[in-house]
């Protein structure tokens, strides 16, 4: 029997002998191409996706209400309800374990950035700050400045490793950008990228969605394949072979992200956690984040896009949210709680159910862009392994000081390039202000008082180089007294520049 044949009875067997409708139809050239995408399928798993998926466009979602409930306070800690000393006692904590090498980042970076539209990976957007740095050089240099605290601290020379999950879509252009630019300064062996796998997208009754004559629609399968990534790049033997103990997983487009947090990382450490989850309050019912909370006695975030409305807009007796947990997608894990779910748990994911609009060729073989969603894409989530936690906490974090992510274009509501550049500067200025230092308008003009925040129109530009400053540290000494005009930024070079003044303005 042919490949052809064999290909042709296997798909048949699965209920998808459709995928190969347009074959008399392609070039010999197309039909190897097409061939050798259909071999590397595994037509038994194929069979049961498309079964699971339409069952699940079928059924009604479930309804979690009645077994959800807040998470405790005994497991969460606040960086607004604890005091100055466990505040500085975590981050001493964290920034020892950094210090001995045991901590790394991952990032989840394999998402097609849909919302936002560029053709790029998320991390190469340049949301126009005056630097014009990109998401990617922000978070290297974050990298950059917290081996040098913890080395700083602890007098040993340490490195976070920098774990890159990719998918089909972003592999190439991430390692070519990272090349570009030299790796950011970072050493190129610390900066591990790997990718996820695809799943097809299906039909609501099941069918394999067929993206041209010679390709079938694939999507990266959910920021929770990264388990399966981790087994397949052997990521974890990796780790282990650096002594990596913890990590600190984060998604690509929150422009507040403290890479390696050593305040999150020392309070999960000293609790003796093996998963944790960053939250922030949530600023109103509907917003696109998840609600971290327990399901049936046990950890879970419910997704924005599962919780019903009714639930989300529950209030307290103070006219709180119930469900105030916000998820940012910021997350703490233990090796060894990884090596449990890669060996235990990862099969045992859920599967949720996406309908998007994807594009197809009809059964005349027109290519058709659906107005209304005609498929099912099934995502697995990074947040699903929770449950299997044995000592869960979470951290409830300052929103205007660690979360604000670039989702929509501008001209949406929010999420937008201007509103992630505006939060970034007015961070950074309240940092300056709060150093001593003014800043001045072109009029000569002391601007706005520390606290208010600026309007996304007319944002007050001040920006400070992760490579100068962490999280505001540091800044005293350069800035205070210092009458500083805007477009203030502080960099490596302005840095020398006061360094080399005793008082004045710059
Ligand atoms: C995510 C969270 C949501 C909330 C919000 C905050 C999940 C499932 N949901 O929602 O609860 O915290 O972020 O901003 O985490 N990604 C991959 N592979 C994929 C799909 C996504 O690596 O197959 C990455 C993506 O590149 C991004 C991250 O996962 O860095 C989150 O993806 P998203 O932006 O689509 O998630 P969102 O905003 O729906």
């Amino acid at each position: 029997m042919s490949r052809l044949e064999q290909l042709q009875r296997g798909l048949d067997s699965a209920g998808q002998a459709h995928v190969l409708r347009f074959w008399s139809e392609l070039s010999e050239e197309q039909q190897e191409v097409f061939l050798q995408d259909l071999v590397l399928l595994d037509l038994q798993r194929l069979k049961e996706h498309c079964e699971a998926a339409s069952r699940a466009a079928a059924g009604p979602a479930p309804t979690l209400d009645r077994v959800m409930e807040p998470v405790p306070p005994e497991i969460t800690g606040s960086v607004t309800r604890s005091d100055p000393e466990s505040l500085t006692r975590w981050e001493d904590e964290g920034l020892l374990q950094i210090s001995k090498n045991r901590v790394a980042v991952l990032l989840l970076a394999g998402g097609q950035g849909t919302r936002l539209g560029v053709p790029y990976p998320k991390g190469m957007y340049d949301v126009g700050l005056p630097s014009r740095k990109t998401l990617y050089q922000i978070q290297a240099e974050r990298i950059h400045k917290i081996q040098e605290l913890a080395e700083r601290r602890h007098g040993s020379k340490c490195t976070v490793p920098w774990y890159i999950m990719t998918s089909e879509f972003t592999l190439t252009p991430t390692q070519t950008f990272f090349k570009q630019n030299n790796y950011f300064g970072l050493e190129p062996s610390d900066i591990i990228m790997f990718e996820q796998r695809m799943i097809p997208a299906v039909t609501f009754d099941g069918k394999v969605i067929l993206e041209g004559k010679g390709k079938i629609a694939m999507a990266p399968d959910g920021n929770g394949g990264l388990y399966q990534a981790l087994v397949d790049h052997k990521v974890l033997e990796d780790m282990k072979q650096r002594e990596v103990e913890y990590l600190h997983v984060y998604c690509v487009d929150n422009i507040l992200v403290k890479m390696a947090d050593p305040v999150f990382i020392g309070f999960c450490v000293s609790r003796g956690a093996d998963c944790g989850a960053k939250v922030v309050e949530k600023a109103h019912p509907a917003e696109p984040v998840g609600v971290v909370c327990r399901v049936r006695g046990v950890p879970q975030v419910v997704e924005y896009s599962e919780i019903p409305p009714e639930t989300a807009q529950l209030r307290g007796p103070e006219g709180e949210l119930v469900y105030r947990a916000g998820n940012i997608c910021n997350h703490f894990f233990s090796r060894t709680f990884l090596q449990d779910v890669a060996e235990k748990f990862k099969d045992q994911l859920k599967q949720h159910v996406a309908r998007k609009k994807v594009p197809f060729v009809d059964s005349c073989g027109n290519q058709v862009k659906p107005t209304k969603p005609n498929g099912i894409k099934m995502e697995k989530f990074v947040f699903d392994v929770f449950p299997f936690s044995r000592n869960f906490v979470v951290f409830e974090v300052i929103r205007k000081d660690e979360f604000s992510p670039l989702k929509n274009t501008d001209g949406a509501a929010s999420d937008t390039p201007t509103s992630v550049r505006t939060s970034l500067m007015d961070q950074h200025r309240r940092w300056v202000c709060s150093a001593g230092a003014s800043l001045l308008d072109e009029d000569g003009n002391i601007v706005g008082p520390e606290t208010s925040e600026s309007s996304d129109q007319h944002p007050v530009k001040c920006e400070i180089s992760p490579l100068v400053s962490y999280f505001g540290e540091g800044l005293e000494q350069l800035l205070k007294g210092k009458k500083l005009q805007t477009p203030f930024v502080l960099d490596e070079k302005t840095t020398k520049v006061l360094q080399g003044q005793s008082s004045g303005d710059l």
